[in-house]
């Protein structure tokens, strides 16, 4: 099987790291109460507002490279994504990872990997087989897998204990289907499941290390499924680091327990958000060629014209938090924690993100 040659450049020397964000992030403004409020753009038109917006990493569902994946032949999806491949390159641009749309098809009403139904879960991993495939002639050895359906509703409905082997089943076979390919799971612990299976970072990674390759299973983690798990992003994310299994991140932000809100990054909490951009530049993230991803949405309320300034501004408050990361007085913070003097620590933070230092 040939080898995927997967670009992991640029170092982020100086604060210099690399942006993703996926086509589904220039919504419609479609939600459960109402129909699109802005036009749809071509997926070609999206391509070009990565580079003006200053990103290189494009994020994808298998159907956003190739649509209509379920009515075309194997080969013809191939075919379509090494032709989107070449289309990317010579925009400047790189396939971050390809993530299988496991939740719009009849064959997974009632989960995926983790259905009742044997010739359900049969659909599910030959799904994921494909989008492998689509991801290699795309040029991208990363596949994510965020668990949309694997869950209940109704929790006798199926067998917990049984689902996770039927997950690991999955993870195996999509190891052994490509030498390269690395998965990432990307936990999340409710919506569209009332309890999905594998809601934190701490249950993907314990899956991992039971998989037949821990060192291609790791996670992507977004902020706000950190959130609605009641959990502190930047924590998450140090669980990870710490475990070398953080692959990639989906930042945004989360104004408490509600639906899952994807709003800019930072725009809900300074404090959280000053916390994973350190907890992510002390651990040197992006070194390895990860991307931050955005996956921000702009309002329902928002009018066409500036439909992706939520792009740009989520990508401005990174920026503008690593400052405030890297110029943030370690002296005095070292010898606030000296003398436990948590007071001065605590006020030490909040001046400098007020600007008051
Ligand atoms: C939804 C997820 C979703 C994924 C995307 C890539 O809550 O955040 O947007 O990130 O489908 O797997
Ligand atoms: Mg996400």
């Amino acid at each position: 099987m040939a080898r995927i040659a997967n670009k992991q450049g640029d170092k982020p020397v100086g604060g210099k790291y690399r942006f993703s964000f996926g086509p589904w992030n220039i919504s419609e403004g479609a939600d459960p109460f109402g129909p699109p409020v802005r036009k749809p753009v071509a997926f070609a038109r999206k391509l070009k507002v990565y580079r003006k917006l200053g990103f290189t990493g494009v994020q994808f569902h298998d159907d956003d490279a190739v649509p209509d994946l379920d009515r075309i032949s194997a080969k013809a999806a191939v075919a379509q994504a090494a032709k989107l491949g070449r289309i990317l390159k010579s925009e400047g641009l790189e396939p971050e990872f390809v993530a299988p749309r496991l939740w719009e098809s009849p064959r997974t009403i009632d989960g995926a990997y983790t259905s009742n139904d044997p010739a359900c879960r049969r659909y599910a991993i030959e799904r994921s087989l494909l989008a492998i495939d689509i991801a290699a002639a795309l040029g991208t050895k990363n596949i994510v897998l965020w668990l949309a359906r694997e869950g209940t509703y109704i929790r006798e409905a199926k067998n917990a204990r049984l689902a996770h082997d039927h997950l690991l089943t999955a993870i195996n076979r999509m190891l052994a289907h490509h030498p390269d390919i690395r998965i990432m799971i990307e936990p999340k612990p409710n919506e569209p499941m009332d309890h999905a299976y594998l809601p934190t970072i701490g249950h993907a990674i314990a899956i991992a290390y039971l998989s037949d390759d821990p060192s291609r299973v790791g996670g992507l983690i977004e902020t706000a499924h950190a959130k609605l798990a009641g959990l502190d992003p930047s924590d998450e994310m140090a669980f990870a680091l710490f475990h070398k299994k953080l692959w990639s991140v989906h930042l945004n932000d989360q104004n408490g327990l509600k639906f899952d809100e994807d709003r800019n990054f930072g725009a809900v909490n300074l404090r959280e958000a000053f916390n994973q951009v350190r907890v992510l530049d002390e651990a040197g993230y992006g070194w390895n060629g990860e991307y931050v991803g955005l996956d921000v949405k702009t309002f329902r309320t928002q009018k066409q014209e500036k439909e992706t300034a939520h792009l740009a501004n989520s990508k401005r408050f990174f920026e503008l938090m690593v400052h405030k990361v890297r110029t943030f007085d370690r002296k005095a913070e070292s010898q606030c924690i000296k003398a436990r003097d948590y007071e001065g620590l605590e006020r030490l933070v909040i001046e400098h993100l007020l600007g008051a230092d």
